[in-house]
């Protein structure tokens, strides 16, 4: 079974816990068990993983290069400011979805920016926490199109 990352930045580890009229009422654990059952109807096996530090994030995409066939990554605040992960996606060879669960075009100037963008074969961002079933969909699509 092609085994996929979803990988998540800083402060998604809070998620439901306040600003709900932004990011919904479900939290990060609500999220990885409905991606686990999404994974397994589209017969993806889904390893979801958060951290608040950018040098680990940097460090589960450099894993990915072995261990996944995919990545979905919500890179927080980071998608506006990390070179870092930017050129850690560039090091990975699989398909990569950029997701948000805001829009990020829809908010302040300083998310318009995207660095993941200049490597993300996919964005999704304002389906709210759906989004990471829809990456899922997506990617088992492209997936099954390169097998
Ligand atoms: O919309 C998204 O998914 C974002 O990637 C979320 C980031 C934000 O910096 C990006 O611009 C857009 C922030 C994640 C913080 O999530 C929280 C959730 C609940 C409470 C506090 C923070």
């Amino acid at each position: 079974m092609p085994k996929v990352f979803i990988l998540n930045g800083p402060n998604l580890n809070l998620l439901g816990q306040r600003q709900p009229e932004i990011y919904g009422h479900e939290t990060l654990d609500d999220v990885a068990r409905a991606c686990a059952a999404e994974g397994a109807a589209l017969g993806l096996e889904v390893d979801f993983r958060q951290s608040n530090h950018e040098g680990a994030l940097v460090e589960m995409i450099h894993e990915a290069r072995q261990a996944a066939q995919g990545i979905v990554i919500n890179a927080g605040a980071y998608t506006h400011t990390s070179v870092a992960i930017l050129d850690a996606l560039n090091a990975y060879d699989g398909p990569v979805i950029e997701l948000h669960i805001s829009n990020i075009h829809k908010r302040e100037p300083f998310r318009h920016h995207s660095y993941v963008a200049a490597r993300a074969d996919a964005m999704i961002a304002g389906c709210g926490t759906q989004g990471y079933l829809l990456a899922l969909m997506h990617l088992a699509r492209r997936l099954d199109a390169r097998a």
